[in-house]
């Protein structure tokens, strides 16, 4: 301990002394309310509270690191670390290294039962990691990363996803997960656009839903991030401000976080590093305790993301540089009970402003209070020591069945953009293949949030197409044709030669990011957290390299392995078909092999449109009433141009919808019927249609439902996404879809900020993308 801290330390005990009556080394009965399961959590918690010394209460709102007492490089162990660690960072420890299992299951076991066994009042820890699409951990199971799987459309998958990242965690001990994201793809340069699941807030809900539901369900803790509206920053760079109002807020961005938050109980939340509308998001006293606290009764505790309180003072300019105390007072007292480390630990401040009179106890109780709720409702007092034994890992950690939930999700996920005819490819009939591309093998194309050197683990393109044709004579060649990274065009002959050479030609190009050490040493990358564009066209001499293909191939396969919409609107227009994957995971290779011969009919429908071109944005599709106007210009293939207003020479409109995606089958779809025509506020309405497979084959069609609010005292959005179900259907059955609409979710924040469900008429479409919408219905609020 430094001089400095034990200072602060002799401030703290003086202080404790006086706000706690129980002196720090009174011994705590065997039969203390608080250590009763059976006894109330609110009981457990006011009773634990009061045996606290301030020093046991400042211990649970600082997050410490397993590094501290775990050397990362070698697994040695450092006694004085843990204890040193454990004075004031007690409450929860981040675990998130690239190390062996056994040293994050040894070290996390010490840890705990240093805590429940050598500290006085033995409260277990949250034991912390990353986890957006898959445990951050090496040789765990990789998901898809979220704006592929938002895709999917599919929420049950991924209620079972977030089941295997808690089983693979508990394994280890690890019991808190930083997942999932919430905020909205809807400033497309973001390199973050990856970590999230949509545009839309419905769907972000429903997904971010069951995402804390199938975590919590084994007793793993959620943290539902980043409160909020951090997904627009300005200029699309990473923690940059965002703009808009109290509306804005309110009919954009919360909902996913209230459904995701109040609905699936999620047992912790962060705030975010950005200000909205001139307040910092940790800061945010409106949004952190009148909204998330009153409004909406969340009783659970909220942390800072890491080093997010130090951009207070020395970003955001609310104090001066490195001034602790008014970060505390800042953060603290809007509602953030927890400091992450990753900054300077300001809340070492809160001893000197409690001795002062700055800060109320009251205020640091609070926080506590709701940290010992998240703990006591986990059951971690009952159940401190959670690994799994050492033999069991291998089965409860990248289990075949968790491998293919991998497999089935990504599958799901892709979507089929273009198709001429060619897909799916005839496995039996096809002579050969040249797989292309530097997105085709060589490395995986994860997106960020995987451990270091996950990029040499999974089946990459070229593999899942081998696989297909192990046992046949089939040809499957390979090029790469370029460095990802590189304009250098030596490689293209040897690629122009392989695509002449074969039947059919498949290019996989695209963006690329890092894992979550190589993303933080800087090294090249297109998309991830801090890796923000400027252009969402192909980098290099990817799309030269295309265009080369294309030219010698007629039947060549473009398939976007990506994190964000790319946009180069021409290969829509001259490939053969276009298939797109968002970031894969590590079954991606067998996944898109599945789509591309058919041993899976696509029904991935995109979560995020794609505009024609970075100047065109935002393209998300709940826009409000009065805005895209169309009067598109163009300029075509051999460079002549068409002038038009909006815009001069390209359109307003999209390229690709949200909720856009083809199929190997057609579907048809009846008219669609409401329940109830004449409602009140409160009722649900269910809409009814008939959908058809017109086709020959088996396929399967995400029905959407938008709703648009015909006329409202303030303005709507033109349509919203309100209801989806994903149906199966055989070739030529036809199935019975419902869809209820909850009628209390249609309301406007009116002109006196009320939230109300205005009377009148809501028009009801039916579709199978928020642009081709097959029928329509009205019901009315009276
Ligand atoms: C951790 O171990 C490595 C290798 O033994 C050593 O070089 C390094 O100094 C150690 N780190 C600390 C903080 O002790
Ligand atoms: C062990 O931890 C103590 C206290 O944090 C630290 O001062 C010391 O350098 C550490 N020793 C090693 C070998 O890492
Ligand atoms: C992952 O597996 C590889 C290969 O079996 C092994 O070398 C490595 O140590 C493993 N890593 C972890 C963290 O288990
Ligand atoms: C990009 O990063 C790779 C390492 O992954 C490196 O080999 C390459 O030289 C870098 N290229 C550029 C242009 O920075
Ligand atoms: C592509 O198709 C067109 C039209 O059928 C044909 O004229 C052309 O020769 C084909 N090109 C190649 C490279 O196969
Ligand atoms: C619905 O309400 C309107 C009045 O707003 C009324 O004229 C009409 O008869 C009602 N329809 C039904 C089916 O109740
Ligand atoms: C194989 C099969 O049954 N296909 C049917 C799919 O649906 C269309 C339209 O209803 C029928 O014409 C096909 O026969």
């Amino acid at each position: 301990m430094g001089s400095l801290t034990k200072g602060l330390w002799a401030v703290a005990l003086l202080v404790s002394s006086f706000v706690s009556a129980l002196p720090a080394d009174s011994v705590i009965p065997k039969d203390a309310l608080y250590k009763n399961p059976k006894a109330s959590v609110d009981s457990r918690i006011a009773d634990l509270l009061s045996r606290m010394t301030l020093e046991e209460k400042i211990g649970q709102v600082m997050q410490g690191d397993i590094s501290n007492w775990l050397n990362v490089t070698d697994g040695t162990f450092n006694r004085s670390g843990l204890v040193d660690s454990m004075v004031y960072k007690t409450g929860q420890f981040y675990v998130g290294y690239p190390v062996e299992w056994e040293w994050i299951a040894r070290e996390t076991l010490r840890a705990q039962k240093y805590l429940v066994e050598e500290t006085r009042l033995g409260i277990p820890a949250l034991v912390q990691t990353e986890g957006i699409h898959g445990f951050l951990v090496g040789n765990a199971t990789i998901f898809n990363s979220p704006i592929a799987y938002g895709c999917a459309f599919d929420p049950k998958l991924v209620e079972e996803m977030a089941g295997v990242i808690a089983d693979e965690a508990l394994a280890l001990g690890v019991n808190h997960i930083f997942a999932p994201v919430v905020d909205l793809a809807r400033e497309l340069r973001f390199g973050r656009v990856e970590e999230m699941f949509s545009e839309d807030h419905y769907l972000s809900g429903e997904i971010g839903y069951a995402y804390v539901v199938g975590l919590q369900a084994k007793k793993v803790a959620a943290t539902v991030k980043h409160f909020a509206g951090f997904g627009t920053p300005e200029q699309g760079l990473n923690t940059a401000p965002v703009h808009g109002g109290e509306r804005e807020m309110r009919r954009t961005y919360l909902p996913a976080f209230k459904r995701t938050i109040i609905d699936a109980d999620a047992w912790s939340v962060m705030s975010a590093y950005h200000s909205y509308d001139g307040i910092p998001a940790a800061a945010d006293y409106h949004l952190l305790t009148e909204v998330l606290r009153g409004e909406w009764g969340y009783k659970y505790h909220v942390t800072t993301d890491a080093g997010g309180s130090d951009k207070l003072c020395n970003d955001h300019g609310l104090c001066e540089r490195g001034d602790k105390r008014a970060v505390t007072m800042l953060a603290l007292t809007a509602g953030n009970d927890v400091e992450m480390g990753g900054g300077s630990f300001n809340y070492r401040a809160i001893p000197g402003l409690l001795a002062d009179g700055t800060l109320e106890i009251e205020v640091l109780d609070t926080a506590v209070s709701r940290i010992l709720r998240t703990k006591f409702v986990m059951g971690i007092f009952e159940t401190p020591y959670q690994a799994a034994p050492q033999n069991q890992w291998k089965k409860i950690i990248h289990s075949d069945k968790s491998v293919a939930l991998a497999r089935r999700l990504d599958r799901e996920s892709i979507v089929l953009l273009e198709n001429n005819g060619v897909l799916p490819l005839d496995k039996k009939a096809l002579k050969s293949v040249a797989v292309i591309g530097p997105m085709a093998h060589g490395f995986m194309n994860y997106g960020d949030y995987v451990v270091y050197k996950s990029q040499y683990r999974g089946i990459t393109p070229l593999d899942g197409i081998n696989n297909v044709f192990k046992d046949s004579k089939t040809k499957v060649t390979y090029a790469q044709g370029c460095e990802r990274w590189s304009n250098d065009k030596s490689m293209f002959p040897e690629a122009i030669a392989a695509a002449k050479a074969a039947e059919v030609a498949v290019v996989v190009v695209g963006t690329w990011s890092r894992d979550q050490t190589e993303l933080w040493v800087g090294l090249n990358a297109t998309t991830g957290e801090h890796v923000d564009v400027h252009s969402l066209n192909l980098v290099g001499a990817q799309a030269d390299l295309v265009r080369e293909i294309l030219a010698v191939n007629n039947k060549t396969i473009v398939v976007f392995s990506s994190g964000k919409p790319v946009t180069e609107p021409w290969i829509s227009d001259s490939a053969a078909a276009l298939v797109q994957q968002f970031y894969p995971s590590e079954e991606g290779g067998n996944a898109l092999a599945d789509v591309l011969f058919g041993s899976y009919n696509p029904s991935g429908k995109l979560s995020v449109s794609f505009p024609r071109d970075v100047g065109t944005c935002p393209s998300y599709y709940d826009y409000l009433k009065g805005s895209r106007f169309v009067d598109a210009g163009a300029i075509y293939a051999d460079g002549t141009m068409k002038f038009g207003h909006q815009y001069v020479l390209s359109s307003s409109l999209p390229l690709y919808p949200f909720g856009y995606g083809k199929s190997y089958s057609t579907f048809s779809f009846s008219n669609v019927v409401l329940s109830k025509t004449n409602v009140t506020a409160d009722a649900t309405v269910t809409a009814t249609l008939k959908v058809k497979n017109t086709s020959k084959i088996a396929g399967t069609e995400v029905v959407q439902l938008y709703v648009t609010d015909k006329v409202a005292t303030v303005v709507t959005p033109n349509k919203e996404l309100k209801g989806f179900s994903k149906v199966a259907l055989k070739a030529g059955e036809e199935k019975t879809v419902n869809i209820d609409i909850d009628v209390s979710t249609l309301g406007v924040w009116n002109t006196r900020n009320k939230y109300v469900v205005e009377k009148g008429e809501f028009v009801v479409a039916v579709g199978d993308s928020s642009e081709s919408l097959k029928s329509k219905a009205s019901f009315w609020v009276l």
